[in-house]
């Protein structure tokens, strides 16, 4: 017990009511579909949709504002219900720099799909909603997809010294797309890289 405390009950500093994550030094980022629009395969359908609208949000905490190796990172995506042509809206996905360094995903609201792809390119399709849980382990690269017509939202706790390799998978992406058929997500290989076990 920290004897400054004398004993005190103390009130927390993190929230997490209602899926959404608020309190003290919580960091906030966004991406556009214009600043992702290399991700998806309809090049005209980016063209129509406006540039400043947003894909995703997340409220993250990085204890310390650190990367440091023990600590954990925490945070919550927000995926809003864009389309772009047929294709549902995705996360841009990555690597963890640390190939070792595995992350637990979690569905709060909506529904969705995560790619998890080894660096052979072999890919397998979870679904998401809430109260589905998600390890994946170090080596997969992860990307998540929103298939619903609602805001749909997920948590996210990965070591702090993870680091995020968006690099390797940018040139090739991954090898499955997520594709709306009469108000169904449908996954649509690309190329003929095996189902990951
Ligand atoms: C998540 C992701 C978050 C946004 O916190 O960083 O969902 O996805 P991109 O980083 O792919 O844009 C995570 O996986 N952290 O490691
Ligand atoms: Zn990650």
């Amino acid at each position: 017990m920290n004897p400054e405390n004398n004993g005190k009950i103390l009130i927390p500093e993190l929230f997490l009511a209602k899926g959404r994550l608020t309190g003290k030094g919580i960091s906030y980022s966004s991406r556009t579909i214009a600043s992702i629009g290399s991700l998806f395969e309809d090049k005209n359908a980016i063209e129509k949709i406006p540039k400043d609208t947003i894909a995703y949000e997340v409220a993250s905490y990085f204890p310390d504002g650190s990367c440091s190796p023990g600590s954990l990172n925490f945070g919550i995506t927000y995926m809003y219900p864009v389309k772009v042509g047929r294709e549902y809206v995705m996360t841009k996905g990555h690597f963890h720099s640390n190939r070792a360094d595995a992350e637990y995903y979690w569905g709060i609201e909506g529904e969705g799909i995560l790619l998890l792809m080894d660096e052979e390119r072999n890919c397998r399709a979870e679904r998401v909603f809430p109260g589905s849980l998600h390890y994946i382990p170090g080596n997969l690269a992860h990307r998540m997809v929103n298939t619903g017509n609602v805001l749909f939202s997920f948590g996210a706790c990965w070591p702090s010294d993870a680091g995020h390799d968006y690099e390797s998978i940018e040139a090739n992406g991954f090898p499955i797309r997520v594709i709306e058929n009469n108000g169904i997500a449908e996954l649509k290989k690309t190329d003929d890289s095996l189902c990951l076990q």
